[in-house]
C-alpha cells in the first residue's frame, strides 16, 4: 500500500449474519441474502465466474471500459474523488484510474482480504494514487471518513459488474438514493447494468457446466457451516437457476434433495424434498428501463455505452 493510504475496517459483526441466516429460513419461503456470498471464498470463487466463457457481463464490460475509459474520464472531470462500491479486485477501476487521474480513490467492499490484497496492488501500480480502503457493507448506510484533506474537486461514484442488479428495483432505488448522497449534488455516477437477453443465454450464464456457479451458490451454506456452527450436508443440496421474464430476473435457489432437518448452533430449520433457499435474484433492465428507476432517485442520464451486441449497458449519470 503506497504511504498515503488508509484501511478502514467497519465490516458487520457475525452476530448480524447469524440473525440474518435464521430470518430467512424461517420465512415460508426461505431465502438468503446475497452479500453473504463474498467471504474470501466466495469473493476468489466470484472472480472465477467472471473468467468463465458463459458469463458474457464481465468480459463484455471490460470491453467498454477498455473502449471507453478516456471518455468516460472526460465526463468525471480531473481530480475527482472515484468512490467505488463492492470494489473486489478492482480490475476494471484501474482503466477508469488510469485514465481520469483521481485524487483518492476509494474502494469499499465487504471482504477485508480481498479488499486489503487489491489496495495493496494499487498501490504498487499507481504509487502517487491515496488509497482511502474501506471494509463495509454498502448495502447499508455507513459513515465514510473525511476525504477533505485529498482536495478533490467533486465526488464520483463507481459502481460497476452490474452488481445494482443483485437489489430489487426499490432496494436498488433506495441504494442509489445513498449513492446520490455520498456523491453531494453534481456529483457522478458510472455504473454498470447488464440488459434484458434471451432465456438461454442467461441461463448458460448462471449455470455453467463446469460448476463453478454451483459452487459459488453452495459456499454459503459451507459459511454458514464454518461461521455459525452448522451442519448442512452440502451434497443434499443442488445450485439451481432460472430467467423470469415477467420478473427480468435470473433467480439462484438451492434445491434441498430429501427431507432434512440442519442445525445451526443451537437453533434448527427443516427442509422438504425440493423445497429451495432462493439466495440471488440478478435484474436485467433496458437502457430505458434503468434510466427511469436511476431518475426515481435523482439522477439524470448524461451517457450510456452499450457493446455492439446489446449484452450490457454502462451509464453516466448526475445528480
Ligand atoms: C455480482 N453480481 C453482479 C453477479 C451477477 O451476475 O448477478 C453475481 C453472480 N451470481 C452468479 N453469478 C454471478
Amino acid at each position: 500500500m503506497s504511504a498515503l493510504s488508509a484501511f478502514h475496517d467497519l465490516s458487520p459483526v457475525a452476530d448480524r449474519f447469524r440473525e440474518d441466516v435464521l430470518q430467512g429460513l424461517r420465512l415460508p419461503r426461505k431465502t438468503l441474502v446475497p452479500k453473504y456470498f463474498y467471504d474470501d471464498v466466495g469473493s476468489a470463487l466470484f472472480e472465477a465466474i467472471c473468467a468463465l466463457q458463459e458469463y458474457y457481463p464481465t468480459r463484455t464490460e471490460m470491453a467498454l471500459m477498455q473502449a471507453h475509459s478516456a471518455a468516460m474520464a472526460e465526463c468525471l472531470g480531473p481530480r475527482c474523488a472515484l468512490i467505488e462500491f463492492g470494489s473486489g479486485v478492482s480490475r476494471k477501476t484501474r482503466l477508469l484510474i488510469a485514465a481520469a487521474n483521481p485524487a483518492v480513490y476509494v474502494p469499499i467492499d465487504i471482504a477485508c482480504e480481498t479488499l486489503r490484497a487489491a489496495a495493496s496492488g494499487l498501490g504498487r501500480d499507481f504509487p502517487m494514487l491515496p488509497v482511502v480502503a474501506v471494509c463495509a457493507d454498502y448495502s447499508a448506510s455507513f459513515e465514510l471518513p473525511s476525504l477533505a484533506r485529498y482536495g478533490a474537486r467533486r465526488r464520483a461514484i463507481y459502481f460497476p459488474g452490474s452488481t445494482i442488479g443483485n437489489f430489487d428495483p426499490d432496494e436498488s432505488v433506495a441504494f442509489l438514493v445513498r449513492a446520490a448522497k455520498v456523491a453531494g449534488p453534481g456529483g457522478g455516477l458510472v455504473i454498470g447494468v447488464d440488459l434484458r437477453k434471451d432465456k438461454a443465454t442467461l441461463e448458460a450464464a448462471y449455470d455453467d457446466p463446469q460448476g463453478v456457479t454451483a459452487a459459488f451458490n453452495l459456499n454459503l451454506l459451507a459459511r454458514i457451516n464454518r461461521e455459525l456452527d452448522a451442519d448442512f450436508d452440502l451434497r443434499s443440496f443442488r445450485h439451481r437457476a432460472c430467467y423470469s421474464e415477467p420478473h427480468g430476473r435470473i433467480e439462484m435457489h438451492l434445491e434441498s434433495s430429501r427431507d432434512q432437518t440442519v442445525r445451526i448452533g443451537a437453533e434448527s430449520v427443516t427442509f422438504r424434498a425440493g423445497e429451495t433457499i432462493h439466495t440471488e435474484n440478478s435484474y436485467k433492465y433496458s437502457v430505458q428501463e434503468f434510466q427511469a428507476l436511476a431518475a426515481c432517485a435523482g439522477f439524470q442520464s448524461r451517457q450510456c455505452w452499450v457493446d455492439a451486441a446489446g449484452l450490457f449497458s454502462i451509464h453516466y449519470m448526475e445528480c
